[in-house]
């Protein structure tokens, strides 16, 4: 039922959390759902900085002191803080990967779960207002493993769930433990996510595209044609239209819900692009693949990428599977 304040029967993030444990894996220990709704913390608490950063003086002004003298912490130093600190606590993890920290962190004795995430992501779009987010993949490993870096060099493929949350205009998270991706919405009145959509399926095609355009001198021959195509489509089609945030999460969050194809391709210089292949490259194509989109490097899935080094870089091109088969096409050489 619909009331004027909205639906009187929200399901939670946290309800829909023990109902996938219950379907999927209804003899497991509950370890997964634990280390999920500690993830739903952070994000929460995260979001909560995100909307007072203006009003605490926090945006921006790492170093300086608050009124109490205290130290003030840039927003992506205090998210990166909130989630370490959670994720040690929920005694699940073996080894943490993030963004903001060079080396991995393990965790001896921990519990059988690996995260790797990008606490504050979009850090240009931090000081203006713009919308910015968490990123996060989960990987299980063999119970007798001991910790190590080993446990998070895996191929995307391997992941058990990965999921991002969106600061944006609302509160978005988008998470995936497996099947269709599920989007959830943080009503800030019961500060609980609830329940948006089931399952997002990424549109077969779209109309939009979206690339930092400032580096097409840096493109390959595939990236510069496929851009062409979307300005001047063939046969008198009309011409997709630019979006571009510069923050993945969001320019990814549309991609899943309105279609088109987000792209950070290999630059001359690099031949990487500057997109992770651990926190922003897997988690995303995993969510985007298991939406029925598509995710490729130019030269295969990045779900199949075997990483070297945890914070290595790979190009990327994902959204829309008829777009996305353009492009590959493209690498391979098609007219
Ligand atoms: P960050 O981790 O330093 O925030 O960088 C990652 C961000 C992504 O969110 C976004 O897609 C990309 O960098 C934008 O890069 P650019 O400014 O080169 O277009
Ligand atoms: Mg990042």
């Amino acid at each position: 039922h619909e009331s004027d304040i909205g639906r009187t029967d929200p399901i939670t993030l946290t309800q829909w959390i023990l109902t996938q444990q219950q379907i999927k894996a209804p003899n497991a220990r509950g370890n997964l759902s634990i280390l999920l709704n500690a993830i739903c913390v952070a994000c929460k608490y995260v979001e909560s900085a995100v909307r007072k950063a203006g009003l605490a003086g926090i945006l921006g002004l790492a170093g300086s002191g608050n009124v109490q003298g205290e130290d003030q912490k840039k927003l992506d130093v205090l998210a990166n803080e909130v989630f370490i600190n959670v994720l040690k606590r929920c005694g699940q993890c073996s080894v943490l990967v993030s963004e903001e920290i060079d080396e991995e962190i393990l965790i001896e004795g921990g519990g059988d779960y690996s995260v790797v995430f990008d606490p504050l992501d979009g850090s240009s779009n931090i000081d203006c207002g713009v919308s910015i987010g968490t990123i996060y993949g989960i990987f299980k490993k063999p119970a007798d493993e001991p910790a190590s870096v080993r446990n998070v060099l895996r191929p995307g493929r391997e992941l058990v769930a990965a999921g991002y949350c969106l600061y944006g205009s609302s509160c978005s998270m988008v998470i995936s433990v497996g099947g269709p991706p599920t989007h959830f919405t943080l009503d800030p009145s019961l500060g609980e996510f609830v329940l948006l959509s089931p399952a997002l399926h990424v549109p077969n095609s779209g109309k939009i595209y979206s690339i930092n355009e400032g580096n097409s001198v840096l493109w390959d021959a595939p990236t510069s044609q496929f851009v062409k195509e979307c300005k001047q489509p063939a046969k008198g089609g009309d011409p997709k239209s630019l979006r571009y945030v510069g923050s993945m999460v969001a320019d990814v969050h549309r991609t899943l819900l309105y279609g088109g194809v987000f792209m950070y391709p290999a630059d001359s210089k690099t031949n990487t692009g500057k997109l992770r292949l651990l926190y922003e490259g897997n988690p995303m194509a995993f969510l985007v693949e298991n939406g029925g989109g598509r995710a490729i490097t130019g030269s295969g899935p990045v779900l199949d990428l075997q990483p070297g080094k945890i914070h290595e870089r790979c190009p990327i091109f994902l959204g829309s599977k008829q777009d996305v088969d353009r492009i590959e096409a493209l690498y391979n050489g098609a007219a």
